[in-house]
């Protein structure tokens, strides 16, 4: 009976078609909940001012993916009243959570108030505000101990110092971005360790700002003002140390051996200066806190209470270490 065939035949096909799209509809409901529980956070990023910046900037939106959390990002060029608008604007925007990296640790509380009046949590990311600063005004800090860092520092350079000649040992610093909780805490962490010792002479301090070109100027004028006086140099980040040793092999100076490196972050390229014997330490600062960051956003977006201070685990690599096996450092 062909008209009965024909019946049956369409029959399946429109059950089929049903079927499909019952399926996408329920699809669509599913991704528009997900899209519902999918949180929007607002992060203030401070620049590009070194190699670990642009990884950390890199992990952040690498993680956010990861997460499931939409992103919605500011970079402040190295300005802080930049980073002030940003967070400002999140709050209009009333996005789920804020984290950003205060580049300097002062002259947050009006804007961390305007946050906390917005039920907006915000979690600091990588570096902390002030101790002054009310610590009700942020959910979280996700990021390094600095302090340690330092202390890591200065422990490589009591042992090096056994193996140096010389009665006294002569020390200059490269410091960070002034007033900025990397730089303040490198600087008391190191210091904690090696003041105290007669062997050692504090020749001088200068900011490099973190950045390379600075790194490179404040080394000329170091050596200019020292010269062979010039034992050690601690640099409170990789960028500045690449620009210190651009300038040492400029007058003939042997990096790693005739001026011993001590240097924080732990970018690939310290690596391999270190493996080619032209920096001594690299004290490891992880610039991959995008997935601490977007767990505990999202925990505080549900109402969860979270941990105030959370700390990657850190390594030191020096020139004692085999690191044939070390894998690549992302960064
Ligand atoms: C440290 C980070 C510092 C790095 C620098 O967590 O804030 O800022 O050490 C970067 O390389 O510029």
């Amino acid at each position: 009976m062909p008209g009965r065939t024909a019946v049956l035949k369409w029959g399946a096909l429109l059950s089929l078609l049903l079927f499909i799209l019952l399926l996408g509809g329920c699809r669509r409901q599913e991704e528009s909940q997900n899209d519902a529980e999918e949180i929007l956070v607002g992060f203030a990023q401070i620049g590009s001012e070194s190699g670990w910046r642009i990884g950390n900037t890199r992990d952040m939106e690498e993680a956010a993916v990861r997460n499931g959390v939409r992103l919605m990002m500011e970079d402040a060029n190295q300005k802080q009243e930049n980073e002030i608008r940003a967070l400002r604007s999140f709050i209009a925007y009333n996005v789920d959570v804020i984290t950003f990296v205060p580049i300097v640790e002062d002259g947050w509380t009006n804007v961390l108030q305007e946050a906390k009046q917005a039920g907006i949590p915000v979690i600091l990311s990588d570096r902390l505000v002030s101790e002054d600063v009310d610590p009700d005004l942020y959910s979280a800090y996700i990021g390094a101990d600095f302090t340690q860092e330092g202390r890591n520092a200065g422990t490589f350079l009591l042992k090096k110092a056994e193996e140096m000649e010389g009665e006294t040992l002569g020390i200059v610093e490269l410091t960070g971005t002034k007033d900025s909780s990397p730089a303040i805490q490198r600087e008391i962490g190191f210091h904690e360790v090696i003041d105290g010792n007669a062997r050692f002479v504090m020749l001088d301090q200068m900011s490099g700002d973190f950045l390379r070109s600075k790194g490179r100027e404040c080394m000329e004028q170091l050596i200019e003002r020292y010269g062979d006086q010039i034992d050690i140099l601690y640099s409170h980040n990789d960028a500045m140390t690449y620009g210190a040793i651009e300038a040492m092999e400029a007058v003939g100076i042997v990096p790693g051996r005739d001026i011993v490196i001590i240097s924080v972050d732990g970018e690939q390229e310290a690596i391999d200066l270190l493996r080619e014997g032209k920096i001594n330490c690299v004290v490891e600062c992880t610039p991959m806190l995008g997935d601490l960051v977007f767990d505990i956003a999202k925990r505080l977006a549900a109402g969860e209470t979270v941990p105030k201070m959370t700390s990657p685990k850190e390594a030191v690599f020096t020139e004692y270490d085999d690191l044939s096996d070390l894998p690549p450092r992302g960064y």
